[in-house]
């Protein structure tokens, strides 16, 4: 497959193994749009969604509303397990919207669905058949400080226990000439992907730990890598004005500031691994859910590229998964029993199997992860 793929490339790109299934592109363009650098993705990829089989990943506890999680009063000494709750940040369309689907669909989730514009969210679980008892919208916009603070504040008053929190929400803005900022001045790419899901995991990390649910979760969705320097853009508030609008300290790119975004979540990820698997008992896990090229991300992409790049994707590489095989697998990873080890990066194999994947070199850098941590706080005002 890795051959398969290489011979696919243009020559200005050169792949080389990283992991068991994944592969990193350098610098070259594809639609007249830059492909920027160390560019990584799954090559073992999935056809069609095996729909039994993601299903069968979902846990089949039983339901009942009632707290604590575990009823051991029940009939015959069957323990029940009550409804959990999950928070999925962007749950309006894509990904977010196909993972709520998922888990709702079980009966054995409540969905709050965290997004920016609540008509959309509410449109959009209707027009996917989430049942009213199922889900609640709850407004969320990662691109201001002041509302994710909002937000924990609202979800906690609601008195809803947090059995799990999925980050998954994103912008990708690879045509941006200029970069954009969020409310608080840090670029958009950056300050909504991370530095926003960074300061909502802090302060919902406490619920997560009151969570008498037998396992809890805390998922952010990764994806590709970049390279993020020693973050002296970062470091110096990333708002274009006493430092760069980049992580790297370098020149905008919409495109790479994404990418950089994702490895900060990979990077968050195991950072929170680090500092509270052991003290608290939560899972913390990312996911490289495949390439789910029909999303609402690239819908600031050239209208070409919109146009080839899911024939693309489901005909040359392979690469293509649907929004249902998509969210199937990050509902998984949210509610599957057996996926409880933490500081793990997901991945699935061609037979829609669930494998642990290697992060890239630049992902997994400890050091850079601690360091990233400590600016981040600063930067949303934990520290
Ligand atoms: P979509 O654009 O369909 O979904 C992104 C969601 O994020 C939308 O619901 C969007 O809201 C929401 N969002 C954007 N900005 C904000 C904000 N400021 N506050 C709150 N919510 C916001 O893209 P995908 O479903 O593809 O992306 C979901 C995740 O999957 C992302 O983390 C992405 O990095 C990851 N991923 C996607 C891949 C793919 O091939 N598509 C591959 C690998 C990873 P709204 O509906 O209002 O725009
Ligand atoms: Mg990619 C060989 C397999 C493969 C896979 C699985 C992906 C996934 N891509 C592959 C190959 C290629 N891509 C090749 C050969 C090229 C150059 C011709 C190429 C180009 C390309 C572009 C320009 N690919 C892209 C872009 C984007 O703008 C997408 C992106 O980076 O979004 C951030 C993208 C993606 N390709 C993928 C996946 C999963 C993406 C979306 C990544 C994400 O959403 O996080």
């Amino acid at each position: 497959m890795a051959l398969q793929a290489a011979s696919l490339l243009p020559p200005t790109i050169s792949i080389h193994k990283e992991a068991k299934s994944n592969a990193c592109l350098k610098e070259t363009t594809l639609f007249g749009v830059p492909f920027s650098t160390h560019f990584s993705f799954p090559l073992h990829l999935t056809q069609e969604l095996r729909k039994k089989g993601v299903a069968a990943g979902i846990v089949r506890a039983q339901t009942a509303a009632t707290t604590p999680a575990v009823d051991r009063a029940a009939p015959q000494g069957k323990k029940t397990l009550r409804k959990g709750t999950v928070i999925i940040t962007g749950a309006s369309s894509g990904l977010g919207l196909a993972t709520a689907k998922a888990l709702a669909e079980t009966g054995e989730w409540h969905v709050i669905m965290a997004c920016r514009n609540f008509l959309k969210a509410e449109k959009a679980a209707k027009s996917v058949g989430i049942t009213k008892e199922s889900y609640s919208v709850m407004h969320l916009d990662l691109a201001s400080l002041e509302s994710v603070r909002q937000f924990a504040d609202t979800f906690r008053r609601s008195g809803r226990p947090l059995d799990a929190l999925v980050c998954n929400a994103a912008v990708y803005l690879p045509t941006a000439k200029e970069p954009t900022y969020t409310a608080e001045g840090f670029e958009l790419s950056v300050g909504t992907n991370h530095l926003g899901h960074f300061l909502l995991a802090r302060l919902l990390l406490d619920d997560l730990k009151q969570s008498d649910y037998p396992y809890k979760r805390l998922i952010i969705v990764g994806s590709i890598t970049a390279n993020l320097g020693d973050l002296r853009g970062l470091a110096g508030g990333l708002n274009g004005i006493q430092s760069s609008a980049m992580i790297d300290g370098g020149d905008f790119d919409g495109a790479k500031a994404y990418k950089d975004s994702k490895v900060c979540n990979m990077l968050t990820m195991q950072e929170f691994h680090r500092r509270y698997n052991e003290e608290t008992g939560i899972t913390f896990a990312s996911l490289y859910p495949g390439c789910i090229a029909t999303t609402g991300l690239f819908r600031e992409h050239i209208p070409l590229f919109r146009l080839l790049f899911p024939p693309f994707q489901k005909y040359i590489t392979k690469g293509y998964v649907s929004e249902e095989e998509a969210g199937g697998r990050l509902a998984q990873v949210v509610s599957d029993p057996s996926l409880t080890k933490s500081g793990v990066y997901w991945s699935w194999n061609k037979n829609s199997e669930s494998f642990e994947n290697q992060l890239s070199k630049e992902a997994s850098d400890a050091e850079k992860a601690r360091k990233l941590w400590e600016v981040s706080e600063k930067l949303v005002g934990l520290a």
